[in-house]
């Protein structure tokens, strides 16, 4: 089999490091890793698949020889190297927002697109977390009925804010002080209906993502989606609320059908026992959660239903990895 010089870039942080674990649980064909973050990084000491590694700092020379970069670094960095990694003829999986929105940059979820992998021109984008679980469970709704509108409510990990809002969460719920506040307020037994900045006509930047991906990703920028993104004291994973009005009738026990054969989806919904997706149970796992299905009585065709994945492994480092098994099969 071939294997791969593979550069983890942002290797330290939180989906960094939920990488290399998606990287060795999957075997994925690595034949050298290079480990790459900021020159405050470097030096520190990382294990991979049982061996010890040391973080270089990432510079404009990094990427001689690398096939494979997965960019988890924050936009600013991507903007900067993905480019140069790019032109020095590596494949960029980025998982910032760089790029995502970039016409000549496919933007992938394995499940939903996979064939526009072959499109790229050295650079695959991988969506935003919260986007990626709703169309995940979405699109084998959308093949068959045709989603005229989606209405979503978002309830996210601090996980997904990175490692100094996990310490903000963690210092205030032990009332221990905390100078370096990632949120603008406390998180500790409170909820914030804000992620990222807040952009054009009151939106914040991650419900701008979600409308904006959702279509792209689907490829129907007739789909009509509108987001509220809101942080939740929470680990383990992001829990949305989604409203979805059809174009064509659909039964509830066709919805249940559709859910028990669509990749990467699993379907937990027994009211009767008390059985629905949640942060704690979605928690290292790959599936994208599905339950709470009923009807919208309130519109012909509308469905009510709720999505939960763990953020860090689907929603950011298992999707980037997938993304780069389907470039290796297509080769
Ligand atoms: O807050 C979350 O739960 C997800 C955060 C994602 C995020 C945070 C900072 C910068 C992103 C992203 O992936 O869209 C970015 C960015 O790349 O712009």
């Amino acid at each position: 089999m071939k294997t791969y010089t593979v550069a983890v870039v942002g290797a330290t942080g939180l989906v960094g490091r939920k990488i290399l674990d998606v990287l060795a649980e999957r075997r994925f064909p690595v034949k050298t890793l290079r480990l790459l973050a900021s020159a405050r990084s470097a030096g520190k000491k990382i294990t991979f698949a049982g061996k010890e590694y040391i973080v270089e700092e990432l510079t404009s020379d990094s990427f001689s020889g690398i096939d494979i970069a997965l960019f988890s670094a924050g936009a600013t960095v991507s903007k900067t190297y993905v480019p140069i990694a790019a032109n020095k003829g590596t494949l960029v999986i980025d998982n910032s927002s760089a790029f995502r929105m970039d016409p000549e940059v496919p933007l992938v979820v394995p499940e939903v697109n996979p064939e526009k992998v072959a499109a790229h021109k050295g650079i695959i984008a991988n969506p935003n977390c919260s986007t990626i679980q709703m169309v995940v469970a979405l699109k084998p709704l959308h093949d068959k009925w045709k989603i005229r509108r989606i209405v979503v409510s978002t309830y996210q990990s601090v996980t997904g804010a990175g490692k100094r809002a996990v310490d903000q969460l963690e210092a205030e719920i032990a009332k221990q002080p905390h100078p370096e506040r990632k949120f603008p307020h406390s998180i500790a037994f409170n909820v914030l209906p804000q992620i990222d900045v807040f952009v054009d006509g009151g939106n914040s930047k991650e419900e701008w993502k979600m409308v904006n991906e959702t279509a792209k990703i689907m490829g129907d920028s007739n789909i009509k989606v509108t987001a509220t993104c809101v942080r939740v004291p929470v680990y383990g994973g992001h829990s949305e609320s989604v409203n979805v009005e059809f174009e064509q009738p659909y039964t509830i026990e066709e919805v249940r059908e559709t859910f028990s054969h669509a990749p990467g989806v699993c379907l937990q919904d027994d009211v009767s026992q008390s059985i629905y997706p949640m942060p704690t149970s979605a928690h290292n796992k790959d599936e994208v959660f599905v339950g709470r299905l009923r009807r919208d009585e309130t519109v012909p065709n509308g469905l009510n239903l709720w999505i939960v994945s763990d953020n860090l492994r689907k929603g950011a480092a298992t999707n980037a990895v997938q993304i780069a098994e389907v470039w290796i099969h297509r080769k």
